[in-house]
């Protein structure tokens, strides 16, 4: 990575800072490490599909950039190899920040990386970090592993829910009342997003006792399509912040993110440096040799009979 196109993406050109992300998704150990501010609020968002994920990130931009933020977007799709979805609906939703300078939107597909959404995205976000956005969105859908992911990626994690889709005791079976630091209902104009509501402060009620030093999980209601309870989102948001900054919290999840972005880089070096042993390595098993732990064992200490 050449130090120009790097200035070149501080200096806010878009298609710098795509490249720069390019480099980043394509091989994450081979772009150094940019110097990251820990300036940028990283900001998780995650719900199963269809409660409005998009819907709201992009009003979020709009309330960020009325405040004169920078914002980046990260949309991870998960989609399986077979549909190779394109997230067309998430572009043209946000398509009206297409030609704002200070908005960026980035569509990850997870397929295709090693250890999926959790190789390539705390370097991305950093990255982000590191050409100066004020603010970065990682919206997901919340399947399977993602959503606990994502929660390890973000400073703060945005649960979505809509009345009737993922109820609140669908949502604590699912394990997202461990996860999300404020819970949205979205869709508030339609019919039982007060009772979804009420289930998951229940919900939240049954769970472990909190100190009064602990953060209070907030559950606010939104019309994400008609802007609705965006500021009050917003506002939760931001006293998220202070409280991670004053509880020292802030410092205690960047900690563990780095621990786990080394783990993956570390992964991802050694995949490259196993790759081409790794079929005699398997001819070794196959011939009874050696077993698997030990095929394992000679190709990371690099030992003698596998070349
Ligand atoms: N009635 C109502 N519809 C909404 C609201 N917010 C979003 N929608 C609609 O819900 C549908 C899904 O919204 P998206 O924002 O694409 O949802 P998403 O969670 O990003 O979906 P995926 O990325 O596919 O998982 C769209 O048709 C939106 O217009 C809302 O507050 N009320
Ligand atoms: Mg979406």
């Amino acid at each position: 990575v050449s130090a120009e196109l790097i200035e070149l993406a501080k200096a806010g050109d878009t298609r710098s800072i795509g490249r720069l992300l390019s480099l980043i998704e394509d091989s994450p150990s081979s772009v150094p490490a940019l110097a990251a501010s820990g300036h940028a609020r990283v900001i998780g968002i995650t719900g199963a599909p269809g409660v409005g994920k998009s819907t709201l990130t992009t009003a979020l931009i709009g309330a960020y950039r009325s405040l004169d933020l920078q914002v980046a977007v990260i949309a991870v799709d998960p989609t399986s190899p077979f549909s190779g979805g394109a997230l067309l609906g998430d572009r043209i939703r946000m398509q009206e920040y297409a030609l704002d300078q200070k908005v960026f939107i980035r569509s990850m597909a997870t397929r295709g990386h090693l250890g999926g959404l959790a190789a390539a995205v705390p370097h991305v976000a950093r990255a982000l970090d590191a050409v100066g956005f004020d603010v970065v969105l990682i919206e997901t859908v919340g399947v399977g592993q993602s959503e606990v992911e994502i929660a390890a990626h973000a400073d703060t994690t945005l649960v979505l829910l809509a009345p009737g889709m993922g109820d609140g005791i669908q949502a604590a079976k699912a394990g997202l009342l461990e996860i999300g630091d404020i819970y949205v209902i979205n869709k508030a104009d339609r019919e039982g997003a007060e009772v979804t509501a009420k289930e998951i402060r229940q919900a939240m009620a049954l769970g472990p006792a909190r100190q009064p030093e602990d953060w209070r999980q907030r559950v606010l209601l939104t019309s994400a399509d008609r802007g609705q309870g965006i500021d009050e989102v917003v506002a939760a948001l931001g006293e998220h912040r202070v409280w991670l900054e004053e509880s020292g919290t802030l410092h205690a999840r960047r900690r563990r993110r780095t621990v786990m972005e080394i783990e993956q880089l570390a992964l991802s070096v050694l995949h490259e440096k196993v790759s081409d042993r790794i079929d005699v390595a398997a001819d070794r098993v196959e011939s009874g040799e050696m077993d698997p732990y030990q095929a394992a064992r000679a190709l990371v200490d690099g030992l003698p009979g596998l070349g």
